[in-house]
Parts: C-alpha cells; sequence; structure tokens
C-alpha cells in the first residue's frame, strides 16, 4: 500500500451533481499556505520589489505569472513567481535568499508542470561545495538527512542533468520528474512544505555572523549563485516565449535572481571562464559539461558517490 501524504491534501475531490471532479492542480496554494508559515515565525515586509513586479499576462492572452516579495530581518529576499496557465501550464519559483550575514542555505522550490509533465527541483541550496567542505555540509544537512529519506522513495531522481547543476544541490535535493495525478501532488505538496518549515527552522536558529570577511565569503557565494541562475536557467527559454525577450530578462535578472548589482562586482565569466567563447562572449550553451548523474548521487548518509 502506498503511504498516504502527511501534510493537508491539496487536490480535494469535490463532489458535483453526484460525480467525483478533482480540482485542477494550481500552485497558488503551495505559495499561500509557505507564506502564512513564515508569518508565524518573522514579520514580513514587503519588498521595494513589489511595486514593479506584481503580475504580467502572457503574450498568448490566457496565461498570468504573479509575483510577490518580501523581506525579513534574517532574509534578503523572499520571493515567489506563480505561472498560471490553467490546466496546460503551472510554474512555481518559490526562492529565499538570505542577508550575507547569515551562511544559510538558499530555499529553492522550482516546480514545472505542463499537461502531464511535472519537473521538480526541490532543495536548501547550499551557499557552499558540500562534496568538499565537510564542516558545512554536516552544519546544515546532517540532521535533515531523515526528511530527505522519507521523500526520495516517493519521489526519485529524476533521470541525468546539466552536471553543472549537482554543485548547486545538496544532499537532501529532491530532483523527479512524474506524470500528475492527485497522488503524486498530495506528496509534492507535502514534501513543499516539509523542505520550506525546515528551512525556516534553521533560520530561526541562525545566529548573525560579525566576521567581516566571513560576511564577504557569504555575499561573494549568493553572488555567484545568483549569476550562474540569471544566465543559465531553464525556464529562461519558456519566460523568453511567455512573456517576450526584453520582459523575460527584466523578471530574471531584477526580480528571480535580483541581488547581482548589489552583493558583487564579478562578472559570469570571472566565476565561470570555461564559459568564455573565442570572441570574448558568454558561451550560449546551457551546460558546457552535459547532462550525468543517471542515479542519485548522494548515500543515505549525505555522502557524495557521484563521479564529477
Ligand atoms: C528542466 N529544470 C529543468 C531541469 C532542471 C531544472 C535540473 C532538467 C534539465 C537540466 O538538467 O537542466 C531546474 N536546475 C534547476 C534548478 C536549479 C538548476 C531549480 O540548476 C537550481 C540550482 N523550470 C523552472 C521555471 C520554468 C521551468 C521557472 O524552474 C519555466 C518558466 C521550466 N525546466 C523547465 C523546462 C524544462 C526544465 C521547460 C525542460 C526543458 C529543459 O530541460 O531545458
Amino acid at each position: 500500500p502506498r503511504p498516504l501524504p502527511l501534510a493537508t491534501t491539496t487536490s480535494s475531490a469535490v463532489v458535483v451533481r453526484g460525480s467525483i471532479e478533482v480540482k485542477p492542480l494550481s500552485y497558488h496554494k503551495f505559495l499561500d499556505s509557505a507564506l502564512d508559515e513564515t508569518r508565524r515565525r518573522v514579520q514580513l515586509r514587503p519588498s521595494p520589489l513589489q511595486e514593479s513586479f506584481s503580475s504580467l499576462k502572457g503574450m498568448d492572452a490566457k496565461t498570468d505569472l504573479h509575483m510577490l516579495s518580501f523581506e525579513a530581518p534574517k532574509i534578503r529576499l523572499l520571493r515567489g513567481l506563480h505561472i498560471d496557465g490553467g490546466e496546460s501550464l503551472q510554474v512555481l519559483d518559490f526562492a529565499a535568499f538570505p542577508r550575507p550575514e547569515f551562511d544559510l542555505p538558499i530555499f529553492c522550490a522550482n516546480f514545472f508542470t505542463a499537461s502531464s509533465t511535472n519537473i521538480i527541483v526541490l532543495d536548501l541550496n547550499p551557499l557552499y561545495d558540500v562534496i568538499t567542505r565537510v564542516d558545512y555540509r554536516e552544519k546544515y544537512y546532517k540532521a535533515l538527512l531523515p526528511l530527505a529519506q522519507k521523500y526520495t522513495t516517493l519521489l526519485p531522481w529524476g533521470g541525468k542533468l546539466t552536471s553543472e547543476s549537482l554543485r548547486l544541490f545538496s544532499p537532501i535535493v529532491i530532483w523527479t520528474r512524474f506524470a500528475s495525478t492527485p497522488y503524486m501532488h498530495d506528496v509534492l505538496y507535502s514534501a513543499f512544505m516539509d523542505y520550506y518549515k525546515a528551512w525556516l527552522e534553521i533560520m530561526d536558529q541562525a545566529t548573525e555572523e560579525v566576521d567581516e570577511v566571513r560576511i564577504s565569503e557569504n555575499q561573494e557565494a549568493q553572488h555567484r549563485y545568483l549569476t550562474w541562475r540569471a544566465e543559465k536557467d531553464p525556464g529562461s527559454q519558456l519566460l523568453k516565449k511567455l512573456i517576450g525577450n526584453p520582459s523575460a530578462k527584466d523578471l530574471i535578472k531584477n526580480f528571480l535572481f535580483n541581488g547581482r548589482q548589489e552583493l558583487g562586482s564579478k562578472t559570469f565569466l570571472d566565476y565561470f571562464p570555461e564559459y568564455q567563447c573565442e570572441d570574448g562572449t558568454i558561451n550560449e550553451k546551457r551546460s558546457i559539461m552535459g547532462k550525468s548523474f543517471e542515479d542519485r548521487p548522494w548515500d543515505a548518509r549525505g555522502e557524495f558517490i557521484g563521479s564529477l
């Protein structure tokens, strides 16, 4: 028998005129619940970004994009994008970026649902390399390994992925693909809320760094992360198709991966020189290394078992 989802369900079946109709998936509820949970712990202030980014209409005239953004004492930016294209397209991109005084991981939920396909990444993205920096791995992920254990059987490894992505993922990452069913969306909702609560908990407990050197290391690590994602995120093609090139670039640079101006001055090629073309421009490829990691390269103890 399949284990039951643990949190409240998303796909409430409603009886309409004697027949059972299942409400289609919408990521609206995911965002709502995450914000409720955040407000239980911290006082959220609207981000100054909210004025410029609140909603957009897709060029197909039937897709809506909703943006929300906040700040909190330990959170530089908490932002969410919900793309609502009805039953044929639902996207959630929800992230929490800590202030540089904290070496907290970056909360990352990227859920793409089109017709019946789901492409899912859910993680507390590490600020530092968790393969070489065992201290960082132990500090944040050791206690969370049981959480990953709970979900990786229900949400198994999604197969080969852009190799560079793996360096941005943690030992508890959920990378999965599945065909839509109400049950799977309930499992996803459970995992999302459990992971987010885990992030809120470590955020609550985090103490502010006072060492200037450490603060600037945190700042550069976050800047490098933002620089990669603003340039190479797999979602950007679809965003360009939905809202056009200029608006998509603006959304990616100034909303989704906001902070590159303030947090540092290094360029993409400073961080990732292997992407430099002969004429000095950035290689358009999404990945130089190609795709790999057929199976989950982390074991149950959080040790890396893949080959780099
Ligand atoms: C595919 N999205 C993917 C894949 C990953 C991610 C791993 C599989 C293909 C690949 O390996 O690149 C997600 N990759 C991530 C995330 C990180 C990363 C979250 O490195 C973070 C560090 N996805 C979105 C959004 C959209 C989206 C907002 O997050 C659309 C607006 C779409 N993702 C999308 C699509 C695909 C995809 C269409 C399949 C097409 C493709 O592989 O390029």
